[in-house]
């Protein structure tokens, strides 16, 4: 893999499966990114350490995703003017509202583009990722481009499937 531009960080190995949307995202434009485990709570010290130190090791976008009492995201935007994605993971009985809401509720000044819960917010933010990469790179802006026009295309087949299937095709 290329020279990771991203880094995805989650405060549990139980995020993985949710997390690894937004790796899948990146590897469908061919951004490099590492994948790791960091907790806000449970090691408070080697969250820091990796926030301070993610810009000078060439990570141009981090993606982080906690559940629960979510700060995993915003600890991380405390500690490095790198732009932050938050992913709000579903891991309580409160189904990611509660991770939404840690998440989202930055106050001023510091900023964490917090994405929707679970699998979609994963995608998205592995998107997103790529969009704000994409801002200095023309090869990555037409992959996104193209991207669009695949949603668009897929929308089209989907409407004539559903006109086939009411019997108006
Ligand atoms: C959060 O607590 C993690 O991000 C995870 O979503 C949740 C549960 O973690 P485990 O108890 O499964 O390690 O910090």
């Amino acid at each position: 893999m290329s020279k990771p531009l991203v880094s995805i960080v989650m405060g549990s190995d139980s995020d993985l499966e949710i997390m690894r949307e937004a790796a899948t995202a990146l590897e469908g434009f061919g951004i490099g990114y590492e994948i790791d485990v960091t907790s806000a709570h449970r090691s408070p010290e080697r969250t820091a350490d990796f926030a301070r130190h993610a810009a000078r090791r060439g990570i141009r976008v981090i993606i982080a995703g906690a559940g629960g009492a979510a700060h995993l995201a915003g600890v991380i935007a405390a500690h490095t003017s790198l732009p932050v994605i938050g992913v709000p993971i579903p891991s309580t009985s409160l189904n990611g509202l509660d991770s939404l809401l840690a998440t989202v509720q930055m106050p001023a000044g510091i900023p964490v583009a917090t994405v929707a819960i679970g699998k979609p917010g994963a995608t998205n933010a592995g998107i997103l990722a790529a969009q704000i990469i994409g801002l200095a790179s023309r090869t990555l802006a037409k992959k996104l481009e193209a991207h669009k026009q695949n949603l668009a295309a897929s929308v089209e087949e989907k409407s004539k499937k559903l006109k086939m299937t009411l019997g108006e095709g």
